[in-house]
């Protein structure tokens, strides 16, 4: 790898350390294919301290996610299990740059996923699935990024929070989700708006780990993306996700 993109991956993991947002890349300093060694790059630093591979995340499944970033194609990016919070926990705002949480579903696998499978198959590599909320902060200024950018730095992923894990598989094709804070709804969609499905999601993973030659072991979390925009988190509020026929899960944001 040139070293002018491991500067970069290194510039962005100490953007993520430190809390300081930084500017994005101009267009051209790197294309997509050097995006994600960049990305690679940056986790590499996150193991070497230390922190373990969870699993992956899908970023812009949903028209609305879309729609409210600007950027219109797929991405994908990786766990820590460093960015797991426990579901119902005081999260606080001081670990973050200017975090936003979004609506998602968890997929737990139960096979390693070695090579590009179907959407019939897919349910035959998962465990379970849970409902989920996503913390995204992303490293640049003003959250705003260009898709080479946001795939450098990781796709914004900073934390996670999962519910209760159950095979409610079948629910997944249109289940109404709700992200609600202290109690009222912000935003609204369906499941459907993922991929179709969420379960797609387990696709379009197994596609992107055998062109950039990667598995996923047993037991890996996969972030299918969010069913709506997300919302900017706030201290002294309660965030919950509600999956219906799938389950709830939530969080306390603190200063
Ligand atoms: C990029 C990550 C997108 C999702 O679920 O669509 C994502 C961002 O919006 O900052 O995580
Ligand atoms: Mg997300």
């Amino acid at each position: 790898m040139q070293s002018v993109f491991k500067d970069i991956a290194t510039h962005l993991d100490a953007a993520a350390l430190t809390k300081q947002a930084v500017e994005q890349y101009a267009p051209g300093t790197f294309d997509l294919e050097q995006a994600y060694a960049i990305q690679r790059e940056s986790i590499a630093h996150r193991v070497a301290r230390g922190h373990a591979i969870r699993g992956v995340k899908l970023g812009f499944t949903s028209r609305a996610k879309m729609k409210q970033m600007g950027v219109d194609d797929l991405i994908w990016g990786w766990l820590t299990n460093d960015m797991l919070f426990e579901e119902g926990s005081n999260i606080s705002l001081s670990a973050f740059i200017h975090p936003r949480v979004e609506p998602e579903v968890c997929f737990l696998t139960k096979r390693a996923i070695t090579g590009p499978i179907t959407a019939l198959e897919a349910v035959q590599y998962i465990e379970a699935v849970a409902p989920a909320l996503e913390i995204i902060d992303s490293r640049f200024q003003n959250f705003k990024f260009d898709l080479n950018n946001v795939v450098a730095d990781n796709c914004s992923s900073s934390g996670l929070v999962v519910g209760e894990w159950s095979s409610a598989f079948t629910a997944l094709h249109n289940a109404f989700v709700s992200l609600s804070v202290d109690g009222r709804p912000v935003q609204l969609g369906s499941t459907a708006a993922i991929l179709g499905n969420p379960l797609r999601a387990i696709v379009q993973v197994s596609r992107l780990l055998g062109e950039s030659g990667q598995t996923l072991p047993a037991g890996s979390l996969i972030m299918a993306g969010a069913a709506t925009a997300a919302e900017a988190m706030k201290a002294g509020t309660y965030v919950d996700v509600d999956v219906r026929g799938v389950g709830q899960a939530g969080f306390h944001v603190v200063s």
